[in-house]
């Protein structure tokens, strides 16, 4: 797999992390009929895939900036670059034995994200992609998809649970969406959600209040397959706003003005 020092680093650290997580998830499977259920075991999953992802990428570029779902941040001595790292994207899924779960590794550089890795590793699927040079999933090029009518497109989205989230907008987002597509996923996992955007699976997926963990890798994978992304709100960033739209070429700012209520 060609690619730069940086990108190989990040690859090998996400299917070192995914091999660990692969082995949990056989034993949360069998966790799912137990009374206490597999909570505290995919709590040490997570931490411990996170540490796997740490030890490597700190060991390969010991000056980077360090952001993860589980440890949080760190400065680097390098101040213009930040590893932006989910361990378990999907974690809910991978609590219940679903298997659609990612490892999440993102490179920023002055605020921008320069390359990302995504891996399922339930479904062996590796999706990358560095600045300039394309998205991928395993040895082939990625694009997305070529629909041009709403009346066509699937669209992914995360609806809010437990308190969590932006009920209300959600609900409206679904309310002005769902008559004007052919459909809309909730697949529990917004890394797999921009990839699947960046392979032309879905048309587009937006989701309100998500973390830069879940969306920074998936980012870049959807620019470098030929889509666009922005914030929901006019002039905010995603990543540091936490609210996103991705989606085809052709498609993006009807799909935009709908989720802006436009
Ligand atoms: C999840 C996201 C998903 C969102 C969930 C959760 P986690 O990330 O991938 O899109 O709807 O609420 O934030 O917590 O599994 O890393």
């Amino acid at each position: 797999m060609q690619g730069s020092a940086n990108l190989n680093l990040m690859i090998k650290a996400a299917r070192k992390a995914g091999r660990s997580l692969v082995k949990d998830f056989r034993e949360v499977e069998n966790l799912q009929v137990s009374s206490k259920g597999p909570g505290d075991f995919v709590t040490r999953a997570d931490r411990e895939a996170e540490r796997i992802i740490k030890q490597e990428l700190m060991t390969g570029r010991p000056t980077y900036g360090w952001l993860g779902e589980e440890t949080g941040e760190t400065e680097g001595a390098d101040p213009t670059r930040r590893w932006i790292v989910d361990p378990l994207d999907g974690t809910t899924n991978f609590l219940h034995g679903l298997p659609h779960w990612a490892v999440s590794i993102a490179l920023e550089h002055k605020g921008e994200i320069v390359s990302g890795v995504i891996f399922d590793a339930a479904k062996d699927e590796i999706y990358w992609a560095e600045k300039g040079t394309g998205a991928w999933l395993n040895e082939s090029r990625l694009r997305v998809s070529g629909r041009r009518a709403m009346s066509d497109a699937v669209f992914a989205t995360g609806i809010p649970f437990a308190g969590r989230g932006a009920l209300p907008a959600t609900l409206q987002d679904l309310a002005r969406l769902m008559p004007a597509c052919a459909g809309v996923r909730r697949w529990g996992a917004a890394a797999l959600d921009l990839a699947y955007v960046a392979a032309g699976r879905f048309e587009g997926y937006w989701e309100r209040g998500i973390q830069p963990w879940d969306m920074a890798a998936g980012i870049i994978l959807v620019r470098e397959a030929g889509g666009f992304v922005s914030a929901i709100r006019e002039g905010d960033d995603p990543v540091q706003n936490g609210s996103i739209i991705a989606a085809n070429s052709a498609l993006f700012e009807d799909f935009r003005k709908v989720i802006r209520g436009e």
